[in-house]
C-alpha cells in the first residue's frame, strides 16, 4: 500500500529523535494524515506478513465490550504485556465503545445528562448505567439512510477516551476516537490516534478500523467509502528503522478482499469474516516496546 510506505518514508526523513517512557527512543513527527479508498480492496499491508487473525480477534474483543482479555489471550499474545495474570487490563477500548459510563441515575443536579429515553443505555446489576456507542452509530446510520435530514448525521462519534480513566490506565487508548461520515451512498470513517507505532500498531489499527467500517456499511446498507487516519505523535522506534528501510524497498501487491457473512452485525463472529487473496512478502520481525 503506497499510502503506508509514504508514511514510513515521511517519518524516516522528517522524524526527530525523542525519548519516551519505554526506554527505546523514537524518531517522531507531529500529526500525520493519510486516507485510503476501501472500494479498491482491503488495506492489509502486502509488503510484509500481517497477522490478520490476531487483528480480527482484537476487533471482536473490542466489540465484545469485555474489560479483560481472558478470551483474547487464548488466540493472540499481542495484549498480554499490558494485562495482569488474571487477564485484567484497564485499557478501555471496547469497554467504552459498548459500555461508556453514564452518571448514576443519569442525572446531575437534577438535569438528565445522557440518552433521555434510555434507548442505548443499560442498567447493570450493581446499579451502574452505561451507554452503547456502537449500537447508537448503527441505529443512527440506518435512520439517516431513510431520513437524511435526521439531526445526527454529523455527530457519529465514538469515544474510547475518558479523562479520569486516562489517569489510572497503564496504557490509555492510543486510537481514542473515531467518526463515521456518509457521502452519497458511501460510508467513510475517520480515526484519530494520539500515538502511533508505525511498524507494529498502525498496520493493525488501519486493518481493524477498515474492517469495522466494512462491517457497519454492510449492516446499515451503505457502500464502503474511505478510511482516513490522523496520527498525532507518529513515530518509529529506533530498533524498527532497519526493518522499515527494508520494507520500503518492496513493491506493493494487489490488495486482498474481505467477505462478510450475511448475518446481523451483533451476531457476527470471527469465523464469519473471510480474507481472500492475501498475497504478501515475508514477515519482518519487529520487537514491541513495552
Ligand atoms: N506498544 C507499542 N510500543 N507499540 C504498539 O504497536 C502497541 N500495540 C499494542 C499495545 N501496545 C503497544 C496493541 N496492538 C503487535 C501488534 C499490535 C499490537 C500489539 C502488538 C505485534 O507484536 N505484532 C507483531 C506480531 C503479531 C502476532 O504475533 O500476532 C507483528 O509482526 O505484527
Ligand atoms: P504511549 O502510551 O506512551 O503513547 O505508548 C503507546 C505505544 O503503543 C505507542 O508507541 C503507540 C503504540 N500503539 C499503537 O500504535 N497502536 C495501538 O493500537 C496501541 C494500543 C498502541
Amino acid at each position: 500500500m503506497k499510502e503506508y510506505l509514504d508514511m514510513v518514508k515521511y517519518v524516516l526523513d522528517n522524524g526527530v529523535r525523542k525519548k519516551n517512557r519505554t526506554g527505546v527512543d523514537t524518531i517522531s513527527t507531529f500529526s500525520y494524515f493519510y486516507k485510503v479508498d476501501l472500494s479498491k480492496g482491503y488495506p492489509l499491508l502486502t509488503t510484509k506478513k500481517v497477522y490478520f487473525n490476531s487483528m480480527l480477534k482484537e476487533l471482536f474483543w473490542y466489540l465484545s465490550g469485555d474489560e479483560h482479555i481472558k478470551e483474547l489471550r487464548k488466540h493472540t499474545k499481542i495484549w498480554d504485556a499490558w494485562a495482569d495474570e488474571e487477564g485484567r487490563l484497564e485499557t478501555a477500548y471496547g469497554r467504552f465503545w459498548r459500555k461508556y459510563p453514564v452518571p448514576k441515575e443519569n442525572h446531575f443536579n437534577g438535569e438528565v445528562w445522557v440518552d433521555k429515553d434510555n434507548k442505548w443505555t443499560t442498567e447493570h446489576q450493581d446499579g451502574t448505567l452505561t451507554f452503547d456507542q456502537i449500537q447508537y452509530i448503527i441505529d443512527t446510520l440506518k435512520e439517516i439512510k431513510i431520513n437524511p435530514e435526521a439531526s445526527n448525521g454529523r455527530r457519529l462519534i465514538v469515544s474510547a477516551w475518558h479523562p479520569g480513566n486516562a489517569t489510572i490506565s497503564k496504557l490509555p487508548p492510543c486510537h481514542y476516537t473515531f467518526a463515521f461520515n456518509v457521502q452519497g451512498d458511501k460510508l467513510n470513517c475517520h480515526l484519530t490516534q494520539r500515538s502511533g507505532d508505525v511498524a507494529l500498531g498502525i498496520p493493525f489499527n488501519l486493518a481493524c478500523y477498515s474492517l469495522l467500517t466494512m462491517m457497519i456499511a454492510k449492516e446499515c446498507g451503505y457502500k464502503v467509502g474511505e478510511f482516513a487516519h490522523t496520527i498525532i505523535d507518529c513515530h518509529i522506534y529506533e530498533n524498527h528503522i532497519e526493518g522499515l528501510k527494508e520494507q520500503i524497498k518492496r513493491t506493493p501487491k494487489e490488495l486482498p478482499e474481505i467477505k462478510i457473512a450475511d448475518k446481523p452485525f451483533n451476531e457476527l463472529t470471527p469465523e464469519d469474516i473471510e480474507l481472500i487473496n492475501y498475497n504478501h512478502d515475508p514477515l519482518i520481525k519487529f520487537e514491541v516496546a513495552v
